[in-house]
């Protein structure tokens, strides 16, 4: 028996969380500097903004993007634009490390040349939260959708095709990126409200980037 067994708790794991959708836990943890240091950079050119549902709602979630479209919301519905409405300018592009990070996490869930044009940048605070919503507003459904959750732990909540399915509960935590393709792509899914606290690199919020093949 070895001295470290049961020790090293840090060791990757991938544990398949339903059909289609894959965890693979702490696969970002080795690029938290540069990936932290990259939404810094992307959000002196477009900052993070609540948007406005169709319905007339206030996001408590803080959003923004980078590639070559972006996910916005507004009185008239939900799309992909390639213009930030905020500054009329076309939003900052997808840092090498996102791309790369994105693409190597779909081939371990077995989702060769993944290459995605948007990264949606989500970001909680405290009581921040995501009703059960499923993401439709893309093309293809053959490709998955990758997020990346870094800084405080949140409540993932992960349902079925239809809203009144029942929902299981997962954590997400620093540094862990899930697959979601798959049976998985159209299941509802949302956030529980962020619970306070405070994450050495990122003081008291949660970011999660979903990288996402939108046409
Ligand atoms: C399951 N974001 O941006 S990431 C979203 O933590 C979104 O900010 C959440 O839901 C967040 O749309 C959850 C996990 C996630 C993302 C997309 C999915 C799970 C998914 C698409 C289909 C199924
Ligand atoms: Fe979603």
């Amino acid at each position: 028996m070895d001295l470290f067994d049961g020790i090293v708790e840090s060791e990757p794991r991938n544990i398949q969380l339903a059909p289609g959708a894959m965890l693979l836990s702490g696969f970002a943890r080795p690029f938290e500097v540069p990936l932290i240091e990259a939404v810094h950079t992307i959000v002196a050119r477009a900052p993070f903004r609540h948007l406005v549902t169709p319905g007339g709602h206030r996001m408590s979630v803080a959003m923004t993007n980078s590639g070559a479209v972006g996910w916005i919301s507004d009185r008239t519905g939900y799309r992909y634009d390639a213009i930030d409405p905020h500054s009329g300018q076309p939003w900052p592009p997808m840092p090498a490390v996102f791309a790369e990070i994105a693409a190597q996490a779909a081939a371990k869930a077995g989702f060769a040349d993944f290459h995605p044009e948007a990264c949606l940048i989500n970001r909680y605070e405290p009581g921040a939260k995501l009703s059960l919503h499923q993401d439709k507003d893309e093309l293809d459904f053959r490709q998955p959708i990758v997020s990346v959750s870094l800084g405080l732990p949140a409540t993932f909540l992960f349902g079925g095709l239809n809203r009144t399915d029942r929902t299981a509960r997962y954590r997400l935590t620093h540094g862990d990126v899930v697959v979601w393709g798959g049976p998985a792509r159209l299941a509802y899914h949302g956030v529980m409200p962020l619970p306070d606290g405070e994450h050495p690199l990122l003081g008291r919020q949660r970011i999660n980037l979903t990288f996402r093949k939108t046409r």
